[in-house]
Order: C-alpha cells, then structure tokens, then sequence
C-alpha cells in the first residue's frame, strides 16, 4: 500500500498552542519507518499550509480564529481528496478542527468512486456542536456537525460538495458530550457509543457490526482518531484530558481488528501536543496503533473477514 503523510501543523481550533507540532512529533517518533518496516511505500508530502485570510465575524462572539479553521478547511479538503486518488492518506494533526477538511475532501472521493463513505471517530467527545452552541469558541468542537451537513455553516465553511450520511457515522470512547452537543445529535442516526456501551458490550463487538455494514456496502471507511480515545495514562500529552479512556489493549485490538478488515482508506492522528507530553510516549503511542492498524501483529493467523 502506498500511504501518504501528509503534515497539518493546524492548533487553533484547541484550546491550548501545541498541536502544530504534532506532525512533527509523529515524525521524530518514526512513523514513516514504521510504515516502511510493515511494507508499505510512505511518500511524505511535508506539511500543508494556508494563504492569507480575509477576516470573518460570526454572531458567536465566543468563537475565535473562525477565519484561519475556514483556510485551514479549503486546504485540507482539496489534499484529501487530490492525495487520496492513487494512496492511503493519514493526516499528521494538528487538533481535531482539521477534520471537517480531512473528512469533507475524502467523501468527495468516495464519491466520485461511486462508494459509500463511512467514518469512524474514536474520541472522548463528539465534536459536534455547531457554529451557534460552541460555548469553548474551539472549533474543534465542531467538524462532525460540519460533515454531516447540520445547518448554520453556510456561508463561512466551504459548501459541501458531499455530506456525510450520519447513520454512517460510528464513534466509540465518548464520555464528555455538552448538552446543545447531545441534544442535537440525538436528533440524527449517529451511532454513539460511550463507554457504558464499551464495559458492556466489549470494544471488538461494537466495531465488529459497524464494520459489517462498511463491508456489506463496500464502502469506504475513514478513521479519525484524537488522542483523548485513549486513557490518560498511556496519552498523556493531549490539552483536553478526560478519565477512563480506552486501554492500550482496547486500542491496539480496534487497530488490529482494522487491518484485518481490509477498509481503511484514511486516517487522521489529531490532538497531540507535545509540549504536553512525557518524553515522547504519546507521540510514540499514536505510531505503534498506527502500525497495527497497518498491519503490525504480534502473531500471524488468518485473516478475519467481515
Ligand atoms: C468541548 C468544546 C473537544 C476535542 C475537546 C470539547 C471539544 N465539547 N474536542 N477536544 N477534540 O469545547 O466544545
Ligand atoms: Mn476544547
Ligand atoms: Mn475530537
Ligand atoms: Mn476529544
């Protein structure tokens, strides 16, 4: 598989100044050579970057750096989808704002191949709130609400060319929602699991019926993946820690059971910070779920199939 790397020093959608240097903490963690050693070809693309913007208010008085999230998105979107037609994209985060692009530009893709497009987001939050009920003004509270076409967007964001199809939309780890977040995404046929869902059910079942609707549709599936998934402890270095997260053995076995499923068609790594993290681990983390997500197993047995 060729995979592409493709840099979004991206941080004002958080919080807290950081994420810019996530792609190159991804990097110095090895992540290309991860890659390399599994078999795969890594083109490397450096890092995208944004013109000049035109200033833009929004009612919100809360939401900052509106206009830079909205460069950012054009950018990244227009990547997705020109790096997406001969490779694997993974998007190197930058904070979870870069999604509205990473996403948006993929299921143009999946579109023009004439396949259905399917997002799974592992993350504490749902990042759904939309222009009007952000309250944090931190537009990484928002891409999910953005691709699937809920409305007050327009005309800031870019159009859509393509939403997404909420009832294509499966998270998993989600145990911080604010209340306009769940009132609204109530509404829609988001599946969301939260980690009741996961002590109840185990993390293999849940993903293992969403992954059967992918593969029943031959879809594609995108997989969005922010570092406070995971418990703290082993993802330290993150602005918006939450408690009771993901293992590392939950995780590594989501990744596992990824690859096996031969649907991956992108990635994102977003919200690490490393000037929050403990010598490198998370960084370090986020490459070896990489690697089992890319095929890296601790023993070789059968493919499973779904
Ligand atoms: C909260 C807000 C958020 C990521 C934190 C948190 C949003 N709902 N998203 N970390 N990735 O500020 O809107
Ligand atoms: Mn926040
Ligand atoms: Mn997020
Ligand atoms: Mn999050």
């Amino acid at each position: 598989m060729l995979c592409k790397l493709i840099g979004i020093p991206l941080q004002s959608g958080a919080s807290q100044l950081g994420c810019e240097m996530g792609p190159s903490a991804l990097r110095t963690a090895g992540l290309r050579q991860a890659l390399m050693d599994l078999g795969h070809q890594v083109s490397d693309c450096g890092n995208l970057a944004i013109p000049e913007q035109t200033h833009r208010d929004h009612p919100n008085e809360k939401i900052h750096d509106l206009a830079e999230i909205v460069a950012w998105t054009e950018v990244i979107a227009e990547a997705a989808y020109r790096e997406s037609r001969d490779a694997m994209p993974i998007f190197l985060g930058g904070d979870h704002a870069l999604s509205a692009g990473s996403v948006s530009g993929m299921a143009r893709r999946a579109a023009e191949e004439g396949r259905p497009f399917f997002v799974l987001w592992l993350d504490a939050h749902t990042d759904f709130h939309t222009l009007e009920t952000t309250n944090s003004g931190n537009l990484h509270g928002v891409p999910v609400a953005y691709f699937t076409g809920q409305p007050g967007f327009e005309p800031y964001f870019p159009k859509l060319e393509q939403k997404v199809d909420a009832a294509n939309v499966c998270m998993i780890g989600i145990r911080s929602v604010d209340t306009a977040e769940r009132r609204a995404i109530q509404q829609t046929d988001v599946l969301v699991h939260d980690m009741r869902a996961i002590d109840e059910n185990g993390v293999a079942f849940l993903l293992r019926e969403f992954l059967k609707r992918v593969s029943a549709a031959h879809g594609m599936l995108h997989v969005s993946l922010d570092v406070d998934f995971l418990d703290p402890s082993i993802g330290p270095a993150v602005g918006t820690t939450v408690p009771g997260g993901a293992t590392f053995r939950e995780a590594h076995l989501l990744m596992e059971m990824l690859h096996d499923s031969e649907l991956v068609t992108s990635l994102d790594l977003v919200e690490l910070n490393p000037f929050l993290d403990e010598r490198g681990r998370t960084a370090t983390m986020l490459v070896d779920l990489t690697a089992s997500l890319m095929g890296r197993k601790v023993l070789d047995r059968p493919t499973q199939r779904y």
